[in-house]
């Protein structure tokens, strides 16, 4: 297990969808069983599981294949349903809305069967229009998180905000602007996510951010700057590990990686660097 007495609190999964997927930072795309055994094999403790309806997925089937391969769902993402339905909370088409809104109730259900939180990122979609069109977008996707909190608050489960960088939304891009969001919704069971990808292009400081988040942060996806497997590119991780250690982080660490060059070379290769990592505490990526 990817796991040593330096950062005991802290567990690693691998983002994946059981559908061919829109969203390519997912390995194993379709092809999830065979992915849950590369992760168990690999040591990862769990699964994110990308989803943009529920009927992807036969939830007792996936209670078996956890148990079989020793894993546990790390969260749920919900992108792929903007990306692919185009069921954004920013959608200015009140029926779309509405339906997210089902959809993403039907995916805090299958969350809390599996007590994993449910991610809010991609599925805000964009704000689009005038100045007016998108205040009104804003107020709406606003309420309709607002609204999941609560079911979520009523699962016992968390509900999490993810920044997600300049080039994908307008709406919501730096862990400041999640946090001023989680302060203005106030609802105790949303709380912070924090991707590398998107803090490499949207901070000036990493490690400041991560403790600037302190206990709102909930969830972290790993990439490196190019979304490649952690030791591809150019972040310290080595620092943010001691980072998230110090503000005594004890959640999941997920990677939301390109299947480059292909999937299992990217799991191993994130898994191997994770290994490295945690033991020595050195960067070493071959
Ligand atoms: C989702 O986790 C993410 O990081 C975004 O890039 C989705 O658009
Ligand atoms: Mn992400």
């Amino acid at each position: 297990m990817l796991e040593t007495r330096k950062f005991p609190l802290i567990q690693f999964g691998m983002a994946m969808s059981p559908r061919p997927a829109a969203f390519a930072p997912l390995l194993y795309a379709g092809r999830l069983e065979e992915g849950l055994k590369a992760l168990a094999e690999a040591g990862f403790a769990g699964v994110e599981i990308s989803l943009s309806d529920v009927e992807e997925l036969d939830a007792q089937w996936l209670t078996d294949r956890l148990g079989t391969y020793g894993l546990k769902v790390s969260a749920f993402a919900s992108g792929r349903m903007c990306l692919e339905k185009s069921l954004c909370l920013c959608n200015p088409e009140p029926e779309a809305r509405k339906k997210a809104l089902e959809v993403l109730t039907a995916i805090l259900k299958l969350a809390a069967r599996f007590q994993a939180p449910l991610i809010i990122g991609g599925v805000r979609g964009k704000l689009t229009g005038d100045e007016d069109q998108k205040a009104r977008q804003r107020a709406t996707a606003v309420d309709t998180m607002r609204r999941c909190s609560l079911i979520a608050q009523d699962l016992g489960i968390h509900l999490l905000l993810e920044p997600i960088n300049r080039y994908e939304t307008n709406f919501i891009n730096t862990a400041q602007d999640g946090l001023s969001l989680l302060e203005e919704i106030g609802q105790p069971a949303f709380k912070l996510l924090l991707d590398t990808f998107h803090m490499n292009i949207e901070e000036s400081n990493l490690n400041a951010t991560l403790k600037g988040a302190g206990q709102q942060l909930r969830y972290v996806h790993f990439a490196d700057n190019n979304r490649l497997a952690p030791g591809r590119g150019h972040i310290d991780f080595p620092a943010l590990m001691q980072t998230l250690s110090r503000i005594n982080y004890n959640g999941f660490i997920s990677a939301e990686i390109l299947p480059i060059p292909d999937d299992a070379t990217a799991l191993k290769q994130t898994g191997k660097y994770l290994h490295t990592l945690l033991i020595t505490g050195k960067e070493k990526t071959t």
